[in-house]
């Protein structure tokens, strides 16, 4: 029986349903529990690190992509914090200088430079190609659908506080100011997780539109996946 035969699921179900799909998120991956059980070499964290600054530099075009096909005017004032989150605002300093910036700290505490971590040259194809996917369906996608793929973040507090509980026994060498970054997402992921599934919650309304949305999660999930693969293999050592 296919799901336009099934009746939708109730909003707590389609909830539920949604958080199952935790268990393919990529705390679970091999690299990520090596990661953060100190089984990494400090050449295989920096290269994490620079790798994961490029998606870091492409949420601002991403969430630019899904403003630019948002019709709801109230939806654009909430969506635009996000990109604030990343780029900065007002004086820029502090925790104003924004998610990039404190990203940043986090190459100069495990010994990457400002300039190595922006030039991408340790950006590998597997990495890029993911990340830009996640570009190209939030520009193509209509805006509830985009807003659907961000809700992997359901899931991100608890990767955070395993870096915050485990990296500074595992990797003392690691400034802590590096780890402001993991700090900061906390509260952040929380309020965007809050709005991110009101919309997906009311949109996708029947049984077809709420597997749509569990398809675009899954989606997601296959990006932060295989984005660990290829940081695996591109650092064996
Ligand atoms: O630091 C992360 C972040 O700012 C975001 C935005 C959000 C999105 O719009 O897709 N997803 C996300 C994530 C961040 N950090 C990842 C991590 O493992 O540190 C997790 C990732 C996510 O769960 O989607």
């Amino acid at each position: 029986m296919n799901a336009a035969d099934l009746p939708p699921w109730s909003r707590a179900e389609f909830e539920h349903q949604l958080r199952t799909q935790g268990k393919n998120y990529h705390i679970h991956h091999p690299f990520n529990v090596r990661l953060n059980s100190g089984q990494c070499s400090p050449a295989q964290i920096r290269g994490w690190v620079a790798n994961r600054f490029y998606y870091q530099s492409i949420i601002p075009l991403k969430d630019g992509a899904i403003l630019s096909n948002c019709t709801d005017r109230e939806t654009r004032r909430r969506w635009i914090a996000r990109i604030l989150d990343h780029d900065g605002y007002d004086d820029y300093q502090g925790d104003a200088a924004g998610g990039m910036e404190a990203w940043t700290q986090l190459a100069l505490a495990v010994g990457l430079s400002r300039d190595e971590l922006w030039s991408l040259e340790h950006v590998l194809p597997g990495v890029r190609f993911c990340c830009d996917a996640y570009v190209n369906f939030a520009r193509r996608a209509p805006w509830q659908e985009g807003i659907c793929s961000s809700l992997t973040e359901m899931f991100a507090p608890q990767i955070h506080k395993q870096r915050l509980a485990g990296w500074p026994e595992h990797y003392p060498w690691i400034e802590a100011s590096g780890l402001r970054y993991f700090r900061s997402r906390i509260p952040l992921a929380q309020r965007d997780v809050d709005h991110g599934l009101e919309v997906t919650l009311d949109h996708f309304r029947d049984r077809t539109q709420q597997q749509r949305a569990v398809d675009i999660l899954q989606f997601k999930l296959d990006i932060l996946w295989s984005m660990l693969d290829a940081i695996e293999k591109g650092n064996p050592t």
